[in-house]
Formats: structure tokens, sequence, C-alpha cells
């Protein structure tokens, strides 16, 4: 146990909240967490949510977030967590996913009883009960009506990073304006799920951050300010429901009273702007500048760090969580781990040694085959069904065993290569593509990343990343607007470098790449 400072990083995830403290050298020192489903069993959500039968609108009830929250500060109590030690705390939450705050409420968090849960001082808070979340696609209109009021879906790109997507909240918040205009009405301030939890925190209405609020399409990204078009778009006098914006890595306020009298906080402790749970993992990975991380999970998801981005259909762009003047790309692809398991049982007995052995039996560029393996709808390129083609470009219906087993990592690496590129990332020889999640244990998997992306590949296995990340950045907001993200990580564990292209690749893979985007543009032209 440290007695020095504590740096709390929270995670409003989907399914619970998590808590972690570290100590001034970033070691984890502390972990505590509240699962939703098994410990609030009396708000009946399924994985954190209640999901419509149509399965479209997906939300949480608000107060539930508070209640948990209370449990989790309960807990850390009773196990005797050292409060008093906190010099800084941060936190991420689930992106996209909105608070309405009834009027009246900034009064009653301004005014924490101590001798009270927050749940029972906020259960009359908030004017629409149930938050929608990034689960929720019921917003198909709201997003058509916001790209045509900006002028189409590439100008809505290059305003806020993305086209329009249903869970991003802007178009959350129109629904709300349009089909609930009473509790609108009522409503005096809308947060993210991140700025909720801060403002939980500091007993005032936190802003919201630039990285997040980069996931709302109604941020300017370059500006870094709410794009007057959007906002008008979406909802009446927004701009004063939505507040300020502010860099990530601004302190939004000392702890409230409150947690002072209730729990032994600090009263000098501070707290960072809270941001999303995607932009909080780029932190806890603690890349450097130029890194690709691709986190090889249920679905394959690229975190770019990049500074001259070039938002287009695909993907989205949000400002960088911890260099105020850069930016990350997200892209996330739904034909993964999941794909390379079907076809690692089909022809490999389900076994990931047979699976890597015909990597190593097969050539880089499967002697000019390639296989596009769509099984469900793939987000980019909207598209689905599984294609073949040989040398000669001929569609076939079926591969070898060692063919099919390369042609299904190939084309889905270079897919992520392509569009790493379309957003306006350079790759080049220095550049360090980080690797996590369950595939990054399968050395011959990375070796083909290595080929493909033509740089070095690393491993860095980071349980809890966007946790970690928040309690870094706690400790970012404390360091003051001087310190650098870089040297308050330097002595984090390195990534360990397992695989180095092999010679002669970038001659195969930069013809293949191209090859590769061709048969994609040609098959997603029958989904358009
Ligand atoms: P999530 O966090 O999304 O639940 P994980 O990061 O645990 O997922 O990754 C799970 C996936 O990792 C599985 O779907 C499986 O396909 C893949 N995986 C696990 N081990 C290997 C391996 N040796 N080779 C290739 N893929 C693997
Ligand atoms: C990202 C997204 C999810 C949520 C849930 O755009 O919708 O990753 O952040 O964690």
């Amino acid at each position: 146990m440290s007695n020095g400072n504590l740096y709390l990083g929270f995670d409003f995830s989907t399914q619970q909240i998590k808590v972690l403290a570290i100590d001034d050298q970033l070691k984890v020192q502390y972990e505590f967490a509240v699962k939703f489903d098994v410990d609030l069993p009396e708000y009946k959500t399924q994985g954190g949510a209640h999901i419509s039968s149509d399965k479209s609108t997906v939300t949480t009830p608000t107060i539930m977030w508070v209640q948990a929250f209370d449990m989790v500060l309960d807990k850390m109590k009773n196990s005797d967590f050292p409060f008093s030690n906190v010099a800084g705390i941060s936190g991420s939450g689930q992106q996209h996913g909105s608070v309405y705050w009834k009027r009246g409420a900034k009064e009653t968090l301004q005014n924490l009883n101590p001798s009270m849960t927050l749940k029972e001082q906020l259960k009359n808070c908030f004017s629409i009960g149930d938050s929608p979340i990034w689960m929720d696609s019921s917003t198909r209109k709201q997003c058509d009506d916001l790209e045509k009021a900006v002028g189409g879906t590439q100008k809505l790109s290059d305003i806020t990073g993305s086209i329009a997507f249903e869970r991003f909240t802007g178009n959350q918040i129109a629904k709300i304006y349009q089909t609930k205009s009473t509790e609108y009405t009522n409503t005096e301030r809308i947060s993210l799920v991140s700025s909720f939890a801060a403002s939980l925190l500091i007993g005032l209405y936190a802003p919201i951050d630039e990285s997040d609020g980069s996931g709302m399409n109604l941020m300017n990204i370059k500006t870094r300010d709410w794009s007057e078009e959007c906002l008008k778009a979406c909802g009446k006098d927004l701009r004063e429901r939505l507040g300020s914006i502010v860099p990530s890595r601004t302190v939004v306020g000392k702890i409230s009273r409150y947690y002072v009298d209730r729990y032994g906080f600090n009263i000098d402790c501070l707290i960072t702007a809270f941001t999303g749970d995607n932009p909080s993992s780029l932190a806890g990975i603690a890349p450097k500048q130029g890194d690709i991380i691709l986190s090889l999970g249920t679905s394959d998801v690229l975190f770019l760090w990049i500074t001259d981005p070039n938002p287009g259909l695909a993907g989205h762009i949000f400002v960088n969580p911890v260099d105020t003047k850069a930016y990350m790309a997200l892209l996330c692809f739904k034909n993964s781990s999941l794909t390379r398991e079907r076809i690692c049982k089909e022809v490999a007995d389900g076994s990931w040694s047979q699976f890597s052995n015909s990597l190593k039996s097969t050539p880089m560029g499967n002697n000019g085959n390639i296989g596009i393996y769509f099984d469900v709808m793939e987000i980019q390129p909207l598209a689905v069904g599984v294609y073949r083609y040989d040398d000669k470009g001929q569609q076939v219906p079926s591969f070898d065993k060692d063919v099919e087993i390369r042609a299904v990592l190939e084309s889905q690496i270079m897919a992520r290569r392509n569009y790493s590129e379309m957003l306006g990332f350079n790759i080049s020889s220095g550049t360090r593509v980080i690797a996590t999640g369950g595939a990054s244990s399968n050395v011959e998997i990375l070796q083909v990343i290595s080929d493909i992306f033509n740089c070095n590949v690393y491993v860095k296995d980071v349980v809890n990343s966007a946790s970690l990340g928040a309690a870094i950045r706690a400790k970012q907001g404390c360091m003051g607007n001087k310190s650098k993200f870089d040297d308050i990580v330097k002595n984090i564990e390195e990534p360990v470098c397992v695989a180095k292209p092999t010679p002669g690749s970038d001659k195969i893979y930069n013809d293949m790449c191209k090859r590769y985007k061709r048969l994609e543009e040609e098959i997603a032209k029958n989904f358009v």
C-alpha cells in the first residue's frame, strides 16, 4: 500500500462502474467495481441497458448510474480506502450517451447533504429518466435530417469528424426534442455520460471535453466549438443547454465538499475533465505520436494518433485526449475475430496452432489469391457476403485450406491499412503497430500485420485501459498545463516488439492493397 499520492480513474462503462487507483509511478494499487445487472438487479437491466422489443431503442436509467456511484464509493470506504491520499480524479464514460438535468437540478447538485446518499438527493433531478446510450439505433430520420441541414454527408464529416450515426448524441437530442418537447423544455443542462460523472464529483455542471464532444455530430473538430448549423438542426437553444467545451486536460474543479465530509477526500483533490472510454483507452495504452493501436478483441478496433485528419465517410475523427493539437481516429470492423474463428473451425479443426501453421506454410501475397469474408454486414464498406478471387482476378467458389486461412487474414489486415490511410494516417517505416486483445497472442497473425503495414508490431497487455487512462489523465491534470503526457508516462512499461517486416513485403503488399481496394469498391457498389 502506498502512503503517497493516489490518482483515481473511474470508468462509467455500459455494464459497470470501475475505478482504479494508481500511485505516482502509475502502478495500480486498488481496484473496485459495481456491476449493474448483478449488484443492482432491481433495475432489471441486461448488460447495463434496457432494450426495446424492436431492439432499436436502448436506454439506461440515469439514477442507476447515480446509485452505482454511491455503491462503489461505499465499497471503497468499507475497504478502508485512503481517500485523503487522492490528489486527483478523472474518468471515462461510454461514448455518445446523454443525461438530461431538470430545471433546478444545479441547485441540488451544489447543496449536497453528506448525511444522505446521492441517489436520495438526485432522484428527481432528471427530466428524462432513461438515458439514451451508444447501442441505440432509433434515430435514422434525425441522421438524415442533420446531413441534409448542413449540406450533405461529407460536409457533416468535414465539420464534425464523422458522418451522421444513430448513436451520436446530436441525433439522440434531436429525437428527444421532437418527441418529448415538454421534457426538453424542462431540461437545463445536457451532459454526456462522461461530463455527467464529473458533475457528480464537482457538485456543478462539468463542461464536455473536446475528445468526447467529438462523438456528438455537433462539434466542429477544427475550431473545437459547437457548430452553429448542427446545433440549429438538432434542438432549440441547444448551446445554452450543452454549456461550454474544454480541452480534455482541463481541471474542471475541486472535489465537492460532499465527498470530503462523507468519505474523507482531501479538500484540494482536483477533478480533470472526464472523457469518452475510447479516448481514455488511448491514454491508457500510452502510445507515442504516430503509433497505430490495433485492438484484436471481438471486433478489430483501430486507434490512430493523427495530426492532419482527413474525415471521410468511414470511421470517426476525435480530438486527441492527451495532445491538445492532435487528433485520434477510430475505426471499428465487425468482421474480425469471429470470422477468423469461423474459418479456423471450418478448415483448421478450431485449432489456432493449425491456423498459424497454414500462415507459415503460405507465401506473402498468397500467390495472388484474395478472399473477402463479410459474414455480417460490414461497417466499412457497407457490404456482406464471401468473395474469392484468383491471381487473374477471376471469382472462384473455394480455396484450398491453407490459402483460405491466409486469405481471411490478409484481406482483413489490408482493409485495416487502407482505411487508416484514407483517414489521413501516414504509415512510415518508423510507425509502430501496438496490438492488444485476444488475437494479439498469435505471433503468426502479428507477422502478417507487420508485413502488410510494413512496420514493427509490438504487444502490450493492458487490462482496463479506459480506467487506467483516466487515472493517468488525473495525474496529468494535477501536473498542470505545461506538463507533457510523454513525460508522465515515460516510466510505464514499454510495449515489446514481436514482429518485423519480412524483406520484400512492401513490394508485394503496396500493390496488393490497391488491388484489394478496387475489389472492395466493386463489391460495395451492390449495396448502395
Ligand atoms: P473481447 O475483449 O472483445 O471480449 P478478447 O480481447 O478477449 O475479446 O478477444 C477474444 C478473441 O480473441 C476471440 O474471439 C478469439 O477469436 C481471439 N483469439 C484468442 N486466442 C487466439 C489465438 N491464439 N489466435 C487467434 N485469435 C485468438
Ligand atoms: C464508440 C462506441 C462505443 C462506446 C461504448 O463510438 O460507440 O465504443 O464508447 O463503450
